[in-house]
């Protein structure tokens, strides 16, 4: 290549340089995680696109060689030379650190706060790009390698005068990224949570790894008011209609979408630009405030509440609430230590002013709708007085006996939470064998007798008074709600060990739908895990193997030769081993497996649903949901 290289260039290159030596630093990590950061930020230049009204379809193709092609059909990336760097567009958009969204232009200048790194990111991450811009009747392309320009921008061919659009392919440096293989399942969350925040913008997904090839469509005319829908799908809801508001004050573009559901829990997601905000922020507390205000001045003009009365608790409207709060704005500020709290005050007031106007309206116009909500949210105003006076009580009674752990529980000698762990065991007898098999410094082993309370249906009173409840929160020490203390935490491993049948599974679930729900903390610092026992064991000439997976078993099955002398059993549930073999295969540190549960903040909307479409009660949603879990769990081998 013969190009020669000015102080500009010189500084471009060092500048994509920077972003090889560090990726973590534009995009938080070189793990999965931040491989589908890259299409991301990729497909937000497109949205953005769409937001500013010029593009209608997004097409988001995985490639057989693990390459990912995005073609949109807006104005097509500036091809001109920009007055004030001396480059095309193009260069400017891929070759400079921070240059999304520089160009004018109508609509919101949408870029986000960890997001909206941009294309010049991709482009230094990836082994090769290719862009190719539809034009004016021409297309242009420009090719890069390891952000360093192969060709430059070039005309290569003609196009309809009448069409325009950007295609952009790259494939993820392995070098850079510990993963390079693309999960379907995770663009495909994302890209409908995207298609969903923008309403009438078509996404298509397809992934031309398989055969026959997969291919998704997100569209939704209805917006945020289908995310509800679509979030609700899994549980009753109080009323058919959704809740929508929608306006501009002080240059903030205000939507929220709001239905209430038959389940306790307030699911509140806000978005800044289309980026979620897992910590709120001024957007979020601008609404808590106008439902409180609103629901309140609505309940005493109707009588549903006497002048005399305390008023309802904004946690008390928000239970079983399904909510969206999407707002745009010019210049995001971003605050905490993650940057994923929004601070701009105007953002208060916008979100506010317009909910407080639209809910008003919409409650006088539908009585009956805000009549169910108020009794329900008196109901759980009752509920949580009950369950306050039940706290109070064993709050009391600890302080009179101490703090004393659960009978049933057989603790470590240990005192480090570090070096301790728990295990926590369904039924009496698989409890009995491992406490047996234990080691009794380290591991503690918590029994559970019969059904596990379901959280996900039952009031906070009743769950207080649940024994097998009350013995995991005194045996973990932490507390719950704004007890929680996760200094106190008692084993830095708690470790769920049911049968691997159906209704171990469904015991896990509950197990963990009542850890996310009151201890969410735990899973969030990773220190839930399930235990992995083994599902045959194979016996040869008085060796024995143990399998964890039916391709285990074959694995073994063709190294030790298929023969007569083969004894295979298939183990039903941790019962039918003895202690030294359940020490042997599921307790044993140095040669057990255990998948540590992991928590996605970004998939939070995803994570709720999960949890309501395992435990509620529609079964439809149940049987589509379970190919599709297993991400949330790690595999680990320690
Ligand atoms: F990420 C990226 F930059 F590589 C990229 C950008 C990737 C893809 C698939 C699409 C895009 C992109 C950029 N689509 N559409 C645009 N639009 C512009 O860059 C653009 C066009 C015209 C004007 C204008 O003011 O006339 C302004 C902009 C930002």
């Amino acid at each position: 290549m013969s190009t020669e290289y000015g102080a500009d260039q010189i500084q471009i290159l060092e500048g994509l340089e920077a972003v090889r030596k560090r990726p973590g630093m534009y995009i938080g990590s070189t793990s999965s995680r931040g491989l589908h950061h890259l299409v991301y930020e990729i497909v937000d230049n497109s949205v953005d696109e769409a937001l500013a009204g010029f593009c209608k379809n997004i097409e988001v193709t995985v490639n057989e060689d693990n390459s990912v092609t995005v073609i949109d059909d807006g104005r097509g990336i500036p091809v001109g030379i920009n007055q004030k760097s001396g480059l095309t567009g193009v260069e400017v958009v891929f070759t400079m650190l921070h240059a999304g969204g520089k160009f004018g232009g109508g609509g919101y200048k949408v870029s986000g706060g960890l997001h909206g790194v941009g294309a010049s990111v991709v482009n230094a991450l990836s082994v090769w790009l290719e862009v190719e811009i539809c034009s004016e009747g021409k297309i242009y392309k420009q090719r890069f390698e390891r952000g360093k320009t192969i060709y430059p921008l070039k005309a290569v061919g003609e196009c309809p005068p009448e069409k325009s659009g950007t295609k952009v392919v790259f494939l993820p440096d392995d070098q850079i990224f510990e993963e390079t293989v693309f999960d379907y399942e995770i663009l495909k969350q994302r890209l409908r949570e995207t298609a969903f925040l923008t309403k009438n913008l078509r996404i298509v997904l397809k992934d031309h790894r398989v055969d026959p090839v997969m291919e998704k469509e997100f569209h939704y005319a209805g917006g945020i008011k289908e995310f509800v829908s679509y979030l609700n799908r899994s549980k009753e809801a109080l009323y058919p209609d959704i809740i929508y508001c929608e306006g501009q004050r002080d240059g903030v573009y205000v939507e929220v979408a709001m239905q209430h559901n038959d389940s306790f829990n307030d699911a509140a997601y806000s978005f800044v630009n289309n980026i979620i905000t897992p910590e709120g922020g001024t957007h979020l507390a601008g609404f808590r405030n106008a439902l409180t205000k609103t629901f309140n001045q609505y309940a005493k003009a109707n009588k549903i509440l006497k002048d005399a009365d305390a008023g309802l608790s904004g946690e008390d409207i928000r239970e079983g609430m399904t909510a969206i709060i999407s707002i745009k704005i010019g210049e995001p500020q971003f605050e905490g230590q993650t940057k994923q709290k929004l601070g701009n005050s105007e953002a208060r007031g916008a979100v506010d002013s317009v909910v407080s106007e639209q809910l008003t309206y919409f409650l006088e116009q539908n009585p009956a709708v805000a009549k169910l909500i108020c009794e329900k949210a008196l109901l759980a105003q009752r509920a949580r007085e009950a369950a306050r006076k039940a706290r109070d009580l064993t709050r009391r009674k600890t302080a009179l006996e101490g703090t004393s752990l659960p009978g049933k529980l057989a603790d470590c000698s240990d005192k480090d939470p570090k070096n301790c762990e728990i295990y926590i065991v369904e039924g009496d007898s698989a409890g009995g064998s491992a406490k047996t098999a234990r080691s009794r410094a380290t591991q503690a082993i918590l029994p559970l007798r019969g059904k596990i309370l379901n959280v996900e249906k039952a009031r906070l009173d009743k769950i207080y008074g649940n024994a097998e409840i009350k013995a995991m929160i005194t045996a973990f020490g932490t507390g719950i709600h704004e007890d929680f203390d996760i200094t106190k935490l008692r084993y830095h491993k708690i470790i769920i060990m049911t049968d691997a049948d159906v209704d171990g599974a469904h015991i896990s679930t509950l197990l963990l739908t009542f850890i996310y729900r009151f201890m969410p903390e735990l899973i969030k610092q990773g220190y839930v895990y399930l235990a992995q026992p083994p599902l045959f064991k194979i016996e040869k000439n008085k060796k024995i193997w143990y399998a964890y997976s039916d391709e285990e078993l074959n694995r073994i099955l063709i190294e030790i030769g298929r023969d007569n002398n083969n004894k295979i059993q298939r183990y039903k549930g941790l019962g039918e081993m003895d202690a030294e073999q359940l020490w042997e295969t599921t307790m044993d540190p140095e040669k057990r497996i255990l998948k540590r549960v992991i928590y996605d903040e970004e998939a939070a909307s995803e994570i709720d649903v999960i949890f309501t479409t395992l435990m509620g009660d529609k079964v439809e949603p149940r049987r589509e949901f379970i190919e599709a879990n297993a991400k949330y769990v790690q595999n680990l081998d320690v």
